[in-house]
């Protein structure tokens, strides 16, 4: 049995922590997360918190390759012609968010081509951590990563039950993911380091929620803790 120590309880819960049952899930590390001139940038928000989880990640990334954990990316964004796009979406990403005129709200062009549209510069994985061949990627249009994409199917599909959850940001797509594949009977684990919100404050509360009620969605870990399991 393999535990990570972590909060409220030692993760997983059974110890049944194996390369074959477990994956990396590294959420929406997209330029328009945090990149310069990307859609977080370009709403006045502070992209060094947005990029701190990086090399965090990069060295579980790294370990998990090295031991043969599934790697799992996602990437929010929608198609090119917005079919998959809510009016609503649209709408507040570009009227109630933006301080002032001109800032380019979701499907619109900016510095980093269309924001958030599949194939545009700030829609890509940042490079620090690019996938590999054969890493699946998740496009989902929405914040939860389960929500119209066939992630589900594809864990069921390759036995895996435990989700290590990394990326940005934590109180909106992490999160949702999180509570998303935690109602789905997966046992989750986020990793606070390799998460951040555009809100600091914002991420210290979401990783608190997930401690309540004995872990109401799995555990809080960091990726010090899981490395030296890992080591
Ligand atoms: C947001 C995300 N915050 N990846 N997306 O709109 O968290």
């Amino acid at each position: 049995m393999k535990f990570v120590p972590a909060d409220p309880y030692p993760w997983p819960f059974d110890g049944a922590l194996e390369p074959a049952n477990t994956a990396l899930v590294i959420i929406d590390m997209q330029t328009d997360f945090c990149g310069k001139g990307g859609y977080i940038d370009g709403l006045g928000y502070d992209i060094s918190i947005t990029r701190a989880p990086i090399e965090p990640i990069r060295r579980v990334l790294s370990r998990a390759r090295a031991l043969g954990y599934h790697v799992i990316h996602t990437r929010e964004g929608h198609r090119p012609d917005l079919s998959d796009l809510p009016a609503n979406k649209r709408w507040r990403s570009r009227v109630l968010q933006h301080g002032g005129p001109g800032q380019p709200g979701i499907g619109d062009p900016g510095p980093c081509g269309r924001v958030l549209v599949r194939g545009e510069p700030g829609w890509e994985i940042i490079p620090e951590l690019a996938p590999k061949a054969g890493e699946p990627i998740i496009d989902k249009p929405g914040k939860g990563s389960f929500c119209a994409t066939d992630l589900d199917m594809l864990l069921r599909q390759t036995g895996v039950r435990n989700l290590i959850l990394t990326g940005i940001t934590t109180d909106v797509c992490v999160h949702t993911t999180m509570r998303e594949g935690n109602d789905r009977g997966y046992e989750c684990l986020i990793l606070g380091d390799c998460c951040a919100a555009t809100d600091t404050g914002n991420h210290a509360a979401a990783l608190k929620m997930v401690t309540m009620q004995n872990g109401v969605f799995g555990a809080v870990s960091s990726s010090t803790a899981l490395l030296e399991v890992w080591a």
